[in-house]
């Protein structure tokens, strides 16, 4: 009988702009140029019901309470789990741009928001295999291309927001610094 390997949920994390995208893809063309059965996804996923309010929400076309557009990015999340679950269980790899942390870390950096009850409602998600924090000084994501596009794009939030991550993250965290001014490449072929 074959034993199944279980596939590894790889998260990266960040301030807005700090390069998780990139980086994402270029993990991604790697896995997939070795041959390694992968899948990439991303949160908030735009394209369910669920995600579509998001989207509106973060493009500033719609108001929500802070505490309810906290549990609609969770459901989001809940939402795919059983997807994700599938995948893992057949040996996929996943590569997942923001997750939980960045549900706890942007929520509570609104006034009023209370960092454990934000960690409440993501109780019992699938736990990373990995997560990768993207560090990047919120001085410097500014003067990236097409930032303040979205609600949280602002530098007094983006402040918060790593201060939170720091408050997060534990010893399993992999931290990478950004180095220079312009796009790092840290998974170069
Ligand atoms: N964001 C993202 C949250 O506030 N909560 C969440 O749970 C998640 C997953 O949405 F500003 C915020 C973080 C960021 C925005 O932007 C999504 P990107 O460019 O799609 O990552």
């Amino acid at each position: 009988m074959e034993i199944m390997k279980r596939g590894a949920l790889i998260v990266l994390e960040g301030c807005d702009r700090s390069g998780k995208t990139t980086q994402c893809q270029k993990v991604m063309s790697w896995l997939q140029q070795s041959n390694i059965e992968s899948h990439f996804m991303r949160f908030p996923e735009r394209s369910t019901t669920i995600g579509s309010l998001i989207n509106k929400y973060l493009e500033c076309s719609a108001e929500l309470e802070d505490h309810a557009i906290h549990l609609l990015f969770s459901a989001n999340r809940w939402e795919l789990m059983p997807d994700m679950k599938k995948l893992l269980c057949k040996g996929t790899n996943i590569i997942v741009d923001r997750y939980s942390y960045s549900g706890i870390a942007f929520s509570a950096a609104k006034p009023n928001m209370d960092l454990t009850w934000c960690k409440k409602s993501d109780s019992g998600l699938l736990k990373p295999d990995l997560v990768i924090f993207l560090d990047i000084d919120p001085t410097v994501a500014q003067s990236r291309g097409e930032y303040g596009v979205e609600r949280y794009e602002n530098l007094e939030m983006q402040k918060l927001v790593r201060s939170n991550y720091l408050k997060l993250k534990d010893e399993t965290w992999k931290m990478l610094a950004d180095r220079s001014k312009k796009s790092r490449v840290i998974f170069a072929s």
